[in-house]
């Protein structure tokens, strides 16, 4: 195995791709989300995304990150681990939470979605 960084291009299941800045001596990173899919009236926007790693040097580290969504109300949260293997593509495996601003607490029941992406590095 190798050490898993984040830093670099990475395109999920659904086309999305992000980009992660460099990875801080603490694990903290930062980047640029872009949606391939969206229900959102308005046009997709790449959007910042923050969030941490663990500097395991196993290749099998796990993160987190928060996406603040440009046009629309919502926020993104995604949590995985990285597989890496020498020779081998590199996988990130992650879940995600979506949650929609509704405007009562009465369609609080209704705000969250969830589901699964894989990422593979791109380039
Ligand atoms: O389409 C989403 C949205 C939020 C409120 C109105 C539109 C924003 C983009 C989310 C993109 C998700 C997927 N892309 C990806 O790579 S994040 C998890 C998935 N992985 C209508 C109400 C809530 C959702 C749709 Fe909306």
């Amino acid at each position: 195995t190798r050490q898993c960084n984040l830093t670099g291009w990475w395109k999920n299941d659904l086309g999305s791709k992000m980009y992660v800045s460099e990875v801080d001596s603490q694990g903290n990173f930062s980047g640029e989300y872009h949606t391939a899919v969206s229900s959102a009236q308005k046009p997709i926007e790449p959007s910042p995304l923050v969030g941490s790693q663990h500097l395991d040097e196993d290749g099998q580290c796990t993160f987190g990150f928060t996406v603040n969504w440009k046009f629309s109300d919502s926020t993104a949260v995604f949590v995985g681990q990285c597989f890496a293997e020498k020779g081998e593509e590199e996988i990130l495996q992650t879940s995600w939470l979506l949650r929609e601003k509704v405007d009562s607490q009465p369609n609080n029941w209704k705000a969250t979605r969830s589901g699964q992406n894989i990422f593979t590095r791109m380039g």
